[in-house]
């Protein structure tokens, strides 16, 4: 059965149309060297050309004939070293894939400084293929914008992950260090294909027990698996592990014997997995330990892991996702005003990462002020691909689109076109450690992520990672055509619904700016009616506000004045953007908005193109029912119904609740179906 465990290295036969010109232009693999990444790279040359061509390739060398596709560095291959390509461009990860001469014949060379660079450069050269590009005059030159992209996995030791929604953890730590299931190999070359070069094997909300002798040994052995790719391990540390692994009473941070359980800690990490990337680290956030407890800061906490993993050439990920039902503020500054205060204070192997907007991955968010106001310190994104707020695996949502409007989005910290994207690629302030976070939808589900186009947050978040500047549209079609077909009467459609999805289930679920009116706990379906959920700042009426007055969160000069945070002209251009009217403003419900209707009125009609656009979603893809095969095409059509219903549910739930306090009928034409 086509379950979509291939994902989008799939290296189905090409159409025969097609065959015989790229037959001629990939005849044969010559990598030249023999470190486990580049038979990684022959393996993986190995399997795509002999699926998509239909025949395992001649491997050979040296090259024997017109068509060779010569893989390796300079130092591994004399033949690349002789070609003299401008390698000084591409840095240690990057590649260049070229048409060349050599010994007069006709080649395709993928060249790099490194072996995953070229290992880069093999995968870059099938997706060519998968995508039908040329080959016959191919000059690419490409390097990662980002130093670390990193997948976050929220996987617990026993198996269960958090906010997942596609089966339990990869990770089975049970038969681990012994058992390295076959997955982890497919897992790397996944990751690879896209760039992704480390993975933060457990939850932010962390168990000590992950940094015990046991478990280190497992991690290594993951480690092992994934070094040939390219990906580093990196750990999710408990702030209290020197209390309940170490033995001691206190984890303060100006302790001594803190900072040498610690110290310690990292060189018996580092005996066991030599390239551990180093830390990730959720302190005084949602009830977790950390240098709070003990009237420290968040950098005299970073610092001391910090201190801990640089002689071993480690970083550490301090997150900035805190927040504190017991201050009086508006949720969504807190960190902010933790964290700018800190500029300047963190060592430089600490980068602190921050999730895209101020609150928590809801369908749209203004963009984190943080971003762009600590020139001393890097800041890393943090993304999520797993779907917490945005209908879990079941909803059809690209979120390519939702990534590229963060990441386009204009601080104006340093005047116009000071974008997020350069806060994350180092540009802006000339910092060089730069890096990209994805909270991983990965899970034992046959297909990974939990639905077929889920996949495809995995890949956008991958290629956005390594650059930021990338265009989600192109991203998209990338993926569509590699994953299911290059059929423009397939590629274009399916295309167009993805890029409008995200615009739609911020249609269905929360549009005009509203947030957070999930069910309390889940976050599946709508349940904006909840006053009392253990704590207002989790509770759906402290953010929505609605009143028989009207409706929003005022967070002008005279609220809560959140808007403060950003440079003036971003506050001025996020607060006049319908898009956040409800997330900035407190208004009537019989206030204006842009199109002329009241916003009552707007409300409904948004509700309701939410709806539609749904109906019009599942109609494309019943049209698509002739490119895909049946087994995936049945279960997209499937969750399509799913998300159609729930998109329903949404309007009619929300409607009828907020419409309790606008006491306003439904405008002309939107009554809800008998
Ligand atoms: O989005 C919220 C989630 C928590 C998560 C937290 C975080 C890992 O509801 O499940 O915890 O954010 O990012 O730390």
């Amino acid at each position: 059965a086509d379950d979509g465990y291939d994902l989008w290295l799939r290296y189905r036969p090409i159409e025969a149309r097609y065959a015989d010109a790229y037959r001629t232009a990939a005849t044969e693999v010559v990598v030249q060297g023999s470190s486990p990444t580049l038979l990684a790279a022959r393996a993986e040359l190995n399997r795509g050309l002999s699926g998509l061509l239909g025949a395992a390739p001649l491997v050979s060398a040296a090259p024997t004939r017109d068509g060779a596709v010569v893989v390796g560095t300079p130092a591994s291959s004399p033949l690349i070293a002789s070609l003299r390509l401008p390698l000084d461009k591409v840095g240690p990860e990057g590649f260049i894939i070229r048409s060349a001469q050599t010994g007069g014949r006709r080649v395709t060379v993928v060249a790099a400084n490194s072996d995953v660079g070229a290992l880069y450069g093999a995968f870059r050269f099938l997706q060519m293929i998968q995508t039908r590009q040329p080959l016959e005059r191919v000059d690419v030159v490409d390097a990662p914008k980002v130093k670390i992209r990193v997948l976050n996995h929220w996987d617990n030791l026993d198996r269960h992950v958090e906010r997942g929604y596609s089966g339990q953890s990869i990770w089975d730590w049970w038969r681990l260090p012994d058992y390295k299931d076959p997955r982890y190999t497919d897992y790397a070359r996944a990751n690879a294909s896209l760039g992704i070069n480390g993975t933060v094997l457990n939850n932010v909300n962390a168990k000590a027990d992950s940094l015990t002798e046991p478990y280190l040994r497992k991690a290594a052995a993951v480690a092992d698996v994934l070094r040939p790719y390219g990906m580093k391990v990196y750990l999710s540390a408990r702030f209290s592990a020197p209390i309940e692994i170490g033995g001691l009473k206190t984890a303060d941070p100006q302790d001594p014997q803190v900072r040498a359980f610690w110290k310690a800690k990292a060189d018996e990490i580092y005996r066991i997995i030599p390239d551990f990337g180093g830390f990730l680290v959720k302190a005084n956030s949602e009830g977790q330990p950390g240098p709070g407890d003990y009237k420290r800061s968040h950098a005299e906490g970073a610092n001391m892991l910090a201190e801990a993993v640089a002689p071993h050439g480690g970083i550490v990920m301090w997150r900035a996702f805190v927040y504190s039902h017991e201050l009086p503020e508006d949720r969504i500054k807190q960190a902010y005003n933790e964290f700018k205060p800190l500029d300047g204070q963190f060592r430089d192997n600490v980068i602190v990462q921050v999730k895209n907007g101020p609150l928590d991955f809801q369908p749209r968010e203004p963009f984190s002020p943080l971003f762009g106001a600590t020139p001393k310190t890097p800041l890393m994104m943090e993304f999520q691909v797993t779907k917490e707020y945005l209908g879990f695996s079941t909803h059809l949502v690209y979120l390519g689109a939702y990534f590229e409007e963060a990441l386009k989005a204009d601080t104006w910290q340093k005047g116009k076109g000071s974008t997020v994207a350069k806060v994350v690629d180092g540009r802006m302030f000339g910092h060089r450690l730069t890096g990209m976070a994805g909270v991983a939808n990965i899970g034992t589900d046959r297909n990974w992520a939990g639905s077929i186009f889920d996949q495809a947050n995995w890949y956008a978040y991958g290629r956005l990672a390594w650059n930021p500047e990338a265009s989600s549209r192109a991203i998209a079609e990338e993926w569509a055509r590699q994953t299911f077909s290059n059929d423009p009467a397939f590629v274009t459609p399916v295309v167009d619904m993805m890029m409008k999805s995200r615009e739609t289930v911020v249609n269905y679920m929360t549009p005009l700016g509203l947030t957070h009116i999930m069910g309390t706990g889940h976050h599946y379906g709508p349940a904006p009616w909840v006053s009392e959920a253990g704590r207002a700042d989790w509770t759906p009426v402290y953010y929505h506000r609605a009143s028989p007055e009207g409706i929003g969160f005022d967070r002008m000069k005279t609220g809560s004045n959140a808007i403060a945070q950003y440079a003036p002209q971003a506050g001025k251009e996020l607060a006049a953007d319908e898009k956040n009217l409800l997330w900035f403003h407190r208004v009537k419900w019989d206030d204006k908005t842009q199109s002329g209707r009241t916003v009552w009125d707007e409300l409904v009609v948004r509700y309701t193109q939410g709806v539609q656009e749904v109906a019009q979603m599942r109609r494309t893809w019943e049209g698509m029912k002739p490119y895909v095969d049946a087994d995936r095409y049945e279960q997209v059509a499937d969750y399509l119904a799913i998300q159609e219903k729930e998109a329903q549910w949404w309007r009619d739930a929300c409607i009828a609740y907020f419409q309790s306090f606008s006491k306003r009928p439904l405008p002309a034409g939107y009554a809800p179906p008998a």
